[in-house]
C-alpha cells in the first residue's frame, strides 16, 4: 500500500512494533530495584470494618509493607475525588461498600510473595445488608451505602431532568397513539485485553513522581494526582505507555494507582502493580445499569410527537462517571434520537447500590449509548403498535438535511447531517424489500428470521469548554507542532491512543496540512512531560478535538514558513500561493513558476537568512483548540438474524453498517473502529452480562462467565459510507471510535424480537442468549420492570 500524501488509506504506522510484539506496556516497565504491590479486597459486598490486623504479614520475610486505609487516613489519603466529584475509598476504613473493594495494600519483592501476604492479613467484618438491585435503593428501609456524607439519608446521588415537562404532557395527552415500555441496559464491562496496572516511582532526592498507568488521559491523572496527593503538579510525570485497549476502562484513576504512589513514596523505591483478569472485571469501570421507561406519542399514520423518558441510574457504590458538571446524566440528552419531534422530557434518577463503581465508560459517549438504545427500541414498539414499516417509520421522521444545523428539544445543536440518504443507503445495500419477501416465506415455513434497523446520532468531541468539563477542567486540548530543518516533523498532543491509530492519523492531518508525508511526521503523545495540556481520549473526542488542534498547529507552522518563503523569494507574503502536488506542497510567487517546498523553506528558517523584522526563524507552533461545539457523527444499522426455534439460539447472518463521520482521515482505520464497535455491539445484545447474586456476590469475574463476542458469533461485516462534513470542524471530521458500540446493540436487538413477532413478543431484555430468547418464545420474556413511578 502506497504511502498518500495527506488522508486516505495507509497501514497504521504504529502496527510495525505492534505486531512484532515490540510495544512497551506499563507491565514492560521494570525499575531497578522495583517492588511489587498486590491489594486484597472485600469478600462482602457490604460490611463493617471491625479490626484489620496486619502482623502476620508484615512478619513475612519478604513484604517491604502493608499499607491500610488506617495508614492512608494519617496522610489525609483514605479517599479520592471521583471524575463526578463524588469521593471514593482507596483503601476501605470504615465500612466496604462492594464485593471486591480494596481493603490493603501489600507491597514486597516480588509478585508472588505480595500475593501470598495478603493471605496473611486478617480483616474482621460485621455483615450487612446489601442493596444490589437498584429498583430497592430508594426504599425507606434500604441500608444506608454513603453514610460517610455527613447528613445524607438515602442512597439518591441526583435527580435530574432535561426537556420541557409541560408541553411533552400536553402532547401526550392530545395523542392519537401512544406507546410506552420498560427497559433495562444491563450493567457490562469493557474489558480490554490489557488489564490496568501503575509503576510508581517517588524519588526522594528531586521530590520527582513518575507514575506509568495505562490511562486514556494523562494530563488529566496528573492534576488528579496533584490535588488527591498533595504533590506539586510540576514535579509529576504521568506516562501513558502503550496501552492494549481502554473502551474507558482507562479513563478513571483508580485506588490500585493511588496504593502504588503510597507504596512508593513510603518504600522509597519503585512500585508495580498490575490487576489480574478477575480483578480487572470485579471492580474497574462497569457501565450502563439503566432501568428505563419510554414513551412516545405519534399520530395515526406515524408521525412522531414527542417522547419521554424515564430513568434510574445504578451507579454503584461510589459515583464514578465521568461527566461534565452541568449534566450529571451526560449526554443521555441525545435520548430525543435522530427524529423531528414536538416536545421531549427525561427525567434521570441516580443511585448507591452495593456494586463497584459504576455509570462509568464502555465506549458510550457518556450515557448516549442507552439513549439511542431506547429511542430505537421505541421506534419498533410504535411501529408494532401502528402495524407499521420500521425502516418506513424511521425514514418517514428523521431529521431532512434541510433541518440543519438543528436545534434538538433539550438544546442541543446538531452540526450537520443528511440521515435519508444514509438510511436508504444502508436499505439499499441489504435490499431491504429483498429480505421482507424472504422473511415472509420463511414465516409461512416456521422459520425464525429477523431484520433489525436502528439510526443513531452520536455527540462527540467535548468541549467546547465553558459547557464541558472534568471536575472543573474545561474540555480543550493542545498540540504543539515542531519542523525541523530538513523539513520532517515532530506532532505533541495531549490525547492518548489505546488501539486507535493515532500514530497513524494524526500524522496524516499534519501531512495533508503541510504537504509532506505521513511517514515524516512522528506523533508524541502519552507523556505529561513531553505534551501540551489536554484532557485526552474518549467520548470520540481525539479527532474533533486534538485532530483540530492538529490542524489548527499546522495551519500556523504553514503560515510561519510563507513569511520565510517570502524573504526566500524576495516576494510579499500576500503574493505567495499554497499549493500541494505529487511533489509536496510549497509556497509559489502567483503567476510565475518560482515557489519553495515546505523543506526548503524549513532548512531557511534554520539557516542564517535574513529575515524581515517580526519574523522570528524556526517554524515551530503551538496552539489550543476550545471546539465551537460537539461534533455529530451518525449512522444507519441493518441487523439480520436468523433464531433457531428448537434452541433459541441467534445466529448474526448479516450486517450493513452505513456511518457518516465526516470527512474520514484515514478510512481503512475508521472501517477497523465500526468493526471492532460491531462485534462489542453484537456481545452486549446476545452475551455479556455482569450478573450478581442477592448477596451482591459478583458472578463475572472470569471470561467464563462474563463473554465476549468473538469472529464466531460475527458475520463478515458490510459496510457503506455517507460523507456529511462537520461545518465547524477544520477538516470537516467527526469522531467515530464509539459509533458502532453505540448503534448496533438496538438493531440486533430489534431484529431478534422482530423474527420472534410471531409469538407476539413486544420486548424482551439484554443479553439475548439461548435462553432468554426461548423463554420469550413461550411467552414469558426476560424483563425488569422499571419500578419507580
Ligand atoms: N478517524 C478518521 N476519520 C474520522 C474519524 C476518526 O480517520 N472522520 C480515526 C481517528 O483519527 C482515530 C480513530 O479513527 O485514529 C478513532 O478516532 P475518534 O473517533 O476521534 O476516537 P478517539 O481516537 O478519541 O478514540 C476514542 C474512542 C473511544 S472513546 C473508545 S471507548 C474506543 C474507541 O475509540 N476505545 C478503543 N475505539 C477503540 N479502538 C481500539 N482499538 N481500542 C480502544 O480501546
Ligand atoms: Cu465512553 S468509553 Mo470511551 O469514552 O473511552
Amino acid at each position: 500500500m502506497s504511502t498518500p500524501m495527506g488522508f486516505g488509506r495507509m497501514h497504521r504506522k504504529e502496527d510495525a512494533r505492534f505486531i512484532r510484539g515490540r510495544g512497551g506496556y506499563v507491565d514492560d516497565v521494570n525499575l531497578p530495584g522495583m517492588l511489587y504491590g498486590a491489594i486484597l479486597r472485600s469478600p462482602h459486598a457490604h460490611a463493617r470494618i471491625v479490626t484489620i490486623d496486619t502482623s502476620a504479614a508484615l512478619a513475612h520475610p519478604k513484604v517491604k509493607a502493608v499499607i491500610t486505609g488506617e495508614t492512608l487516613a494519617g496522610l489525609n489519603l483514605a479517599w479520592m475525588p471521583t471524575l463526578s466529584a463524588d469521593t471514593q475509598a482507596v483503601l476501605a476504613t470504615d465500612k466496604v461498600r462492594f464485593q471486591g473493594q480494596e481493603v490493603a495494600f501489600v507491597v514486597a519483592e516480588d509478585r508472588y510473595s505480595a500475593r501470598d501476604a495478603l493471605e496473611l492479613i486478617d480483616v474482621e467484618y460485621d455483615a450487612l445488608d446489601a442493596v444490589i438491585d437498584a429498583r430497592k435503593s430508594l426504599d425507606p428501609d434500604a441500608p444506608l451505602i454513603r453514610d460517610d456524607h455527613e447528613g445524607r439519608a438515602d442512597n439518591k446521588i441526583f435527580d435530574w431532568e432535561a426537556g420541557d415537562k409541560a408541553t411533552t404532557d400536553a402532547v401526550f395527552a392530545q395523542a392519537e397513539v401512544a406507546v410506552t415500555q420498560d427497559m433495562l441496559y444491563p450493567r457490562v464491562h469493557p474489558a480490554p485485553l490489557e488489564t490496568c496496572g501503575a509503576v510508581a516511582d517517588f524519588d526522594k532526592v528531586t521530590g520527582k513522581l513518575t507514575v506509568w498507568c495505562p490511562t486514556q488521559a494523562p494530563h488529566a491523572h496528573r492534576t488528579l494526582y496533584a490535588l488527591v496527593a498533595g504533590l506539586p503538579e510540576h514535579k509529576i510525570r504521568v506516562i501513558s505507555p502503550d496501552i492494549g485497549g481502554g473502551f474507558g476502562n482507562k479513563v478513571g484513576i483508580y485506588p490500585g494507582y493511588v496504593c502504588a504512589i503510597v507504596g512508593s513514596i513510603v518504600t522509597g523505591k519503585p512500585v508495580k502493580w498490575m490487576e489480574d483478569r478477575s480483578e480487572n472485571l470485579m471492580s474497574t469501570s462497569f457501565a450502563r445499569d439503566y432501568h428505563m421507561r419510554g414513551e412516545v406519542a405519534a399520530t395515526r399514520d406515524g408521525k412522531i410527537q414527542a417522547i419521554r423518558v424515564k430513568v434510574l441510574a445504578d451507579h454503584g457504590a461510589f459515583n464514578g462517571t465521568a461527566q461534565p458538571t452541568k449534566f450529571p446524566a451526560g449526554f443521555f440528552h441525545v435520548f430525543t434520537g435522530s427524529y423531528d419531534l414536538q416536545a421531549a422530557h427525561c427525567e434521570v434518577t441516580g443511585v448507591y447500590t452495593n456494586k463497584a463503581p459504576g455509570g462509568v465508560a464502555y465506549a458510550c459517549s457518556f450515557r448516549i449509548t442507552e439513549a439511542v438504545y431506547l429511542v430505537e427500541r421505541m421506534i419498533d414498539v410504535l411501529a408494532m403498535e401502528l402495524g407499521a414499516d420500521p425502516a418506513e417509520l424511521r425514514m418517514k421522521n428523521l431529521l431532512r438535511s434541510e433541518q440543519f444545523p438543528y436545534t434538538s428539544p433539550t438544546g442541543w445543536e446538531y452540526d450537520s447531517g443528511d440521515y435519508q440518504k444514509t438510511l436508504q443507503l444502508a436499505m439499499d445495500m441489504a435490499g431491504y424489500d429483498a429480505l421482507r419477501r424472504e422473511q415472509a416465506e420463511k414465516r409461512e415455513r416456521g422459520e425464525l428470521m429477523g431484520i433489525g434497523i436502528s439510526f443513531f446520532t452520536e455527540a462527540v468531541g467535548a468541549g467546547p469548554r465553558k459547557h464541558m468539563d472534568i471536575l472543573g477542567l474545561g474540555m480543550a486540548d493542545g498540540a504543539e507542532l515542531r519542523v525541523h530543518p530538513t523539513g520532517k516533523a515532530v506532532l505533541r498532543v495531549s490525547c492518548q491512543s489505546q488501539g486507535q491509530g493515532h500514530e497513524t492519523t494524526f500524522a496524516q492531518i499534519v501531512a495533508a496540512e503541510l504537504g509532506i508525508s505521513p511517514d515524516d511526521v512522528d506523533v508524541v503523545h502519552g507523556d505529561t512531560d513531553q505534551t501540551p495540556f489536554g484532557l485526552g481520549t474518549y467520548g470520540s473526542r481525539s479527532t474533533p478535538v486534538s485532530g483540530a488542534a492538529a490542524a489548527m498547529v499546522s495551519r500556523k507552522v504553514r503560515e510561519r514558513a510563507r513569511q520565510v518563503a517570502a524573504a526566500m523569494l524576495e516576494a510579499s507574503p500576500e503574493d505567495l500561493e499554497w499549493a500541494v502536488n505529487e511533489s509536496g506542497g510549497a509556497w509559489t510567487v502567483a503567476g510565475t513558476g518560482a515557489g519553495k517546498t515546505i523543506q526548503e523553506i524549513a532548512l531557511a528558517a534554520h539557516s542564517s537568512l535574513e529575515l524581515p523584522d517580526g519574523v522570528e526563524g524556526h517554524l515551530d507552533a503551538t496552539c489550543v483548540y476550545n471546539p465551537p461545539n460537539l461534533t455529530y457523527p451518525f449512522g444507519a444499522y441493518i441487523c439480520v438474524v436468523d433464531v433457531d426455534p428448537g434452541t433459541g439460539q441467534v445466529k448474526v447472518r448479516r450486517f450493513i453498517a452505513v456511518d457518516d463521520c465526516g470527512v474520514r482521515i484515514n478510512p481503512m482505520i475508521v472501517e477497523g473502529q465500526v468493526h471492532g464497535g460491531l462485534a462489542d455491539g453484537v456481545g452486549m445484545a446476545l452475551m455479556q452480562l455482569m450478573a450478581f447474586d442477592e448477596d451482591g456476590n459478583h458472578l463475572g469475574a472470569s471470561f467464563m462467565d462474563y463473554l465476549l463476542p468473538t469472529a464466531m458469533e460475527c458475520p463478515s461485516w458490510e459496510l457503506g459510507e455517507t460523507v456529511t462534513p462537520s461545518p465547524h470542524h477544520p477538516i470537516g471530521a467527526k469522531g467515530v471510535g464509539e459509533s458502532a458500540t453505540v448503534g448496533s446493540p438496538p438493531a440486533v436487538v430489534n431484529a431478534v424480537l422482530d423474527a420472534l413477532r410471531p409469538f407476539g413478543v413486544r420486548h424482551a431484555d439484554m443479553p439475548l442468549t439461548p435462553a432468554g430468547v426461548w423463554r420469550a418464545m413461550q411467552g414469558n420474556p426476560i424483563r425488569t420492570d422499571l419500578a419507580i413511578s
